[in-house]
C-alpha cells in the first residue's frame, strides 16, 4: 500500500517536473523570440546564403514562407523614373520590368560581428558583383539605378563586414547599384557630410545614369532586407530603428545613419553642407534642407528599418563639433551658398576593387577658429 501511494507519487512528482521543463521551455522560447527576434530566422539566412551560390539565372530560390506581410512603408511607390539596364541578360525573352515588391526576401535577418570576415570570403560568396563593386539583376529591369555611398577613413575591419552582409541583401532586392567608398585623405578632421557631396559628383562621372544615392556609414547593416534601397517620392531616411538607440528613433527630425534622395531631391536642395566638420550636426542641417525645400522625410516602418551598428570608440580627428549647434539653426541662410555648388577637393586616387570603387579625396581642413567675442 504505502509503495504503491510512493509510486504514484513518484510519478505525480516526475509529471510535475516534467510539466515544469516544458513551461520553462516556452518561457525561454518566447524570450529569445521577443528579445533576439532575428535569430530566429536562422533559416532565412541558410536560404540567402544558398541563393547567393545559386546560378544567378535560376529561377529555383529560396520557399518564400519566412517573408510576412508588408509594412505599410514598404508598399510606398518609389519614384517612377524607369531606366532600361544597361546589363541585360543573353536570354531571348526580353525582360521585364523588376517587380514592385522583389519576390526572393527573407524579412529579419541574423546580423553578428563575431566570427572573423575577410574580403576573400566576401568576393567567394558574390562571385556575380563585377569589377567596382557593380551589380544589376540577371532576370529582370530595374526602376532606378542607385550608388552607394560610404563615407570612409580607417574603418577596413567595418567595411568587410558591410560588404559582407549588404552585397546579397541588395541582389535580393532586386537592385542595380555600384558601391563607392569615399575615403578621407590625410588625418585633418573628418567631414562626413563632405564626402558624401564629393561621391555624389565622382559616382555620375563615373556612371550618369545613377538617378538614386543611398548615403550609409560603414558601420550600420540593415536587420530586415524588405528596407529597400531605393529611392521614394520624397527623401527617405531607412535608419530608423538603431540597436544603439534601443531601436527607436531618438527624435522626430534624425536623418543619421542612412539615407537616400535621388538625383533631383539632392539638387533641389544644393545637397550636403560642406562646412560641418568633426562629428554631428550635418544630419540635421540635412533634414533642415529638405523640410526648407517644401519636402518630408519618408521612412520605413519601425520594425522593419531596424539597424545593427558595429560597436566602435569615437575615431582620433572627429571629435563632437561644438559649432554644430548654432549652425543648425542658419540652415535657412547658408544652404544656399554652401553645398554642391560651392564644393572644391583634390581627387587623389580613384581604384575599382572587386566589391567596391575606392574614391580617395583631399577636402581640405576647417578654416582656423575665428578669434572668440
Ligand atoms: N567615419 C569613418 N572614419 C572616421 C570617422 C567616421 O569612416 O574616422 C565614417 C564611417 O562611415 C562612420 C561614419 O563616418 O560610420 C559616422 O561616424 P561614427 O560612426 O563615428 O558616428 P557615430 O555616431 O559614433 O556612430 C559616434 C562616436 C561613438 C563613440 C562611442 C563611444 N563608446
Ligand atoms: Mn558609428
Amino acid at each position: 500500500m504505502t509503495r504503491l501511494l510512493l509510486g504514484v507519487t513518484l510519478e505525480r512528482i516526475c509529471k510535475a517536473v516534467l510539466l515544469l521543463c516544458l513551461l520553462h521551455f516556452v518561457i525561454i522560447m518566447i524570450l529569445y523570440f521577443d528579445v533576439y527576434a532575428q535569430h530566429l530566422d536562422f533559416f532565412s539566412r541558410f536560404n540567402a546564403r544558398n541563393a547567393s551560390r545559386s546560378h544567378p539565372f535560376s529561377n529555383s530560390s529560396r520557399p518564400n514562407s519566412t517573408v510576412p506581410s508588408y509594412g505599410p512603408a514598404s508598399a510606398e511607390a518609389p519614384s517612377p523614373s524607369t531606366k532600361p539596364s544597361t546589363n541585360q541578360s543573353t536570354t531571348e525573352k526580353p525582360l521585364q520590368p523588376c517587380q514592385e515588391t522583389p519576390p526572393g526576401l527573407v524579412g529579419r535577418l541574423l546580423i553578428e560581428f563575431s566570427s572573423p570576415m575577410s574580403m576573400e570570403r566576401v568576393q567567394r560568396e558574390n562571385p556575380d558583383v563585377r569589377q567596382g563593386g557593380k551589380y544589376s539583376p540577371p532576370d529582370c529591369l530595374p526602376r532606378q539605378k542607385v550608388a552607394i555611398l560610404i563615407p570612409f577613413r580607417h574603418r577596413e575591419h567595418h567595411l568587410k563586414y558591410w560588404l559582407h552582409y549588404l552585397h546579397p541583401i541588395l541582389r535580393r532586392q532586386k537592385v542595380a547599384y555600384g558601391i563607392y567608398i569615399i575615403n578621407q585623405f590625410g588625418e585633418d578632421t573628418f567631414n562626413r557630410a563632405k564626402l558624401l557631396n564629393v561621391g555624389f559628383m565622382e559616382a555620375l562621372k563615373d556612371d550618369e545614369e545613377y538617378d538614386c544615392f543611398i548615403f550609409s556609414d560603414v558601420d550600420l547593416i540593415p536587420m530586415d532586407d524588405r528596407n529597400l534601397y531605393r529611392c521614394y517620392e520624397q527623401p527617405r531616411h531607412f535608419a530608423v530603428g538603431m540597436d544603439k538607440f534601443g531601436f527607436r528613433l531618438p527624435y522626430a527630425g534624425y536623418f543619421g545613419g542612412v539615407s537616400g534622395l535621388s538625383k533631383s531631391q539632392f539638387l533641389k536642395i544644393n545637397g550636403f553642407p560642406n562646412e560641418y566638420w568633426g562629428w554631428g550636426g550635418e544630419d540635421d542641417d540635412i533634414f533642415n534642407r529638405i523640410s526648407l525645400n517644401g519636402m518630408k522625410v519618408s521612412r520605413p516602418d519601425i520594425r522593419i528599418g531596424r539597424y545593427r551598428m558595429i560597436k566602435h570608440e569615437r575615431d582620433k580627428h572627429n571629435e563632437p563639433n561644438p559649432q554644430r549647434f548654432t549652425k543648425i539653426q542658419n540652415t535657412k541662410m547658408t544652404m544656399k551658398r554652401d553645398g554642391i555648388s560651392s564644393l572644391q577637393y583634390r581627387l587623389v586616387e580613384i581604384s575599382r576593387q572587386p566589391m567596391y570603387t575606392n574614391i580617395t579625396v583631399e577636402i581640405g581642413r576647417p578654416p582656423p577658429r575665428l578669434a572668440r567675442g
